[in-house]
């Protein structure tokens, strides 16, 4: 070789050097413009997709259009907004309620919406925001002597899988012959037609059942206020999670949680822990 021809082979190898260190670079650099292009790990990153159900109103419901809406509906929407997601940027897919919990942490939606308390079982599987509403589990009935738990035994009461109805009744009814549905709408059209004694679930959504069935009444309410609903998240997805809970809490602070409270359940109770901070 002579001086030329080295100084070419160096000038060669410190090419592919470069090129390598160029593309390392581009690498590194293309890898970082996903995860900021995506900082909340979503399944599309310009969507928000989220499991609800259709049939727990005044919480979540379907419209006559078959959109969205309830409590938590809105409340979602306005925390989403303030992480910068539009109304279009946030898709609601119902669900049957057992199914939620195991399609966040199976990566079909982002979120799982629908008054979902926060419990230590369930956070083996997934993680929650800070909670937003904390209620009664509540007997819907149109049986006048069903009044107490007490009253219970021996009876039909119908509860929707995978619900803390269905848990706390497992618990501590054991002599009720409990009636397994997928969803509220079922298990209510099994009240109406006598099929069952009484239904157990959200407070809010028994007495909305009242006013849609008159005969029927909310005769029992059981404190449900170790287990506040919070939004459903992937276990881990932490960014997620800490964005949501900011918007809730500017939510809760600028009066904005009350706004909605006030809206989908007039005549309840307003708890403080909610309301704006002095
Ligand atoms: O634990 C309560 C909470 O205190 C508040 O009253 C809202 O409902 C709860 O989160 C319980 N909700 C049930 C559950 O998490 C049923 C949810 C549903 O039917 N969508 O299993």
């Amino acid at each position: 070789m002579n001086p030329a021809q080295i100084s070419y082979a160096l000038l060669t190898r410190f090419r592919a050097a470069a090129f390598v260190v160029a593309a390392t670079v581009a690498g590194g650099i293309a890898t970082n413009a996903v995860a900021a292009d995506n900082p909340y790990n979503l399944i599309d990153p310009k969507v928000i997709s989220v499991g609800t159900m259709g049939d727990s109103k005044p919480y979540t419901f379907t419209k006559a259009d078959g959109t969205f809406t309830g409590f938590d509906i809105e409340l979602f929407l306005n925390v989403a907004e303030r992480m910068g997601f539009k109304k279009d940027q946030v898709v609601f897919t119902g669900q049957e309620f057992s199914a939620l919990l195991p399609s966040v942490a199976n990566e079909r939606f982002d979120v799982a919406v629908a008054a979902i308390g926060n419990t230590e079982k369930r956070r083996q599987t997934v993680d929650f925001s800070d909670g937003y509403l904390a209620g009664y589990l509540s007997v819907l009935t149109a049986d006048a002597k069903l009044t107490d738990v007490a009253a219970l035994k021996g009876k039909r009461l119908g509860v929707v899988q995978g619900t803390l109805q269905e848990i706390y009744a497992q618990k501590n009814f054991p002599e009720t012959d409990l009636v397994k549905f997928p969803d509220n709408n079922s298990a209510v059209s099994a009240l109406n037609n006598g099929t069952v004694d009484a239904h157990f679930l959200d407070y809010e959504a028994a007495k909305d059942y009242t006013t849609r069935y008159p005969s029927l009444k909310v005769a029992i309410n059981i404190p449900s206020f170790d287990a506040p609903a919070g939004f459903v998240v992937r276990k881990g997805n932490d960014a997620l999670r800490t964005a949501l809970n900011k918007g809730l809490h500017e939510a809760m602070q600028d009066g904005t949680w009350k706004t909605l409270y006030e809206k989908w359940f007039p005549g309840s109770p307003m708890p403080e822990a909610y309301l704006p901070k002095k």
